[in-house]
């Protein structure tokens, strides 16, 4: 991997774990102390679909680094677009990118959104800091949990801001476990909630694509008014099957993702 493109997602993963403590424990369970290499198939990150804050300038972090634009992504229930990006060197990691469709919303969750992202400056979206920099508003509970009546990601989004929202084991590079349902008994077995929402295994060999994921820690917040504790980030894992031509599917598929999303939800 270049310095650069390393570097982004050494401060993306120092940012990711201060509020997901399980990832380090997640990978202590998976051996890396016994030398098992973690390889990440890919990060997501969130946002609304306003300027200066949209898909394409956080997408111009990737594509200045070498990133090029591939599949598209339609979430109608949830009001989300996205599209996901791959790197030429295969070690890099692919990046998920999802924007919230803000004028499909009430005017009540517009007013709130559109408030918030007027406070995000255009130069600190370009900073190179910007896709680890959290939340650039203030937020109060009561706010928080408006917009979780209307959409969780306009909450998650709210409370967070811009972070990667889940970093993803390759289970391809894994050489203990082989399969979704033997990582997702292992995580079970080590205590932790495996997101069930359409199954705890999303996607089939015929897609190409098997996925699971924890639930998102549990971390407290300052909001405005008071301190509360909310779902962060959480851990993905990811089986890749090779195409016709015998190379690995690099997509996603929509209606996994769209399950994967519910990781953030309240258990
Ligand atoms: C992204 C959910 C989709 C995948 O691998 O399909 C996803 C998110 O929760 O922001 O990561
Ligand atoms: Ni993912």
């Amino acid at each position: 991997m270049h310095t650069d493109l390393k570097e982004l997602f050494d401060n993306l993963w120092e940012n990711y774990k201060s509020v997901t403590p399980s990832a380090d424990e997640i990978h202590r369970i998976l051996g890396a102390e016994e030398g098992q290499k973690i390889v990440n198939d890919h990060i997501a990150l969130r946002t609304f679909n306003l300027a200066p804050v949209g898909l394409d300038a956080l997408a111009e972090h990737f594509t200045s680094i070498g990133y090029k634009a591939c599949g598209e992504y339609h979430f109608e229930a949830k009001k989300l677009y996205a599209r996901h990006f791959e790197h030429p060197d295969p070690e890099a990691p692919k990046v998920f990118i999802s924007e919230l469709l803000v004028e499909e919303f009430s005017p009540e969750l517009q007013t709130v959104v559109k408030d918030m992202v007027s406070q995000v400056k255009p130069e600190d979206v370009k900073a190179d800091n910007f896709l680890y920099s959290g939340r650039h508003w203030d937020v109060d509970y009561d706010t928080y949990r408006k917009l979780l009546e209307e959409s969780e990601y306009a909450a998650w989004m709210a409370a967070w801001g811009y972070r990667a929202n889940h970093f993803t084991v390759s289970i391809n590079h894994l050489t203990q476990y082989q399969t979704v349902p033997e990582v997702n008994q292992l995580l079970k077995d080590s205590g932790y909630t495996v997101n069930a929402s359409g199954g705890e295994v999303k996607g089939s060999p015929a897609d190409l694509l098997e996925q699971s994921s924890t639930m998102a820690d549990r971390i407290p917040v300052k909001f405005s008014d008071r301190e509360e504790t909310i779902p962060s980030c959480f851990y993905e894992f990811a089986l890749r099957y090779p195409k016709e031509d015998g190379t690995l599917y690099t997509g996603f598929v929509a209606a996994s993702a769209d399950k994967i999303f519910e990781s953030t939800n309240a258990a």
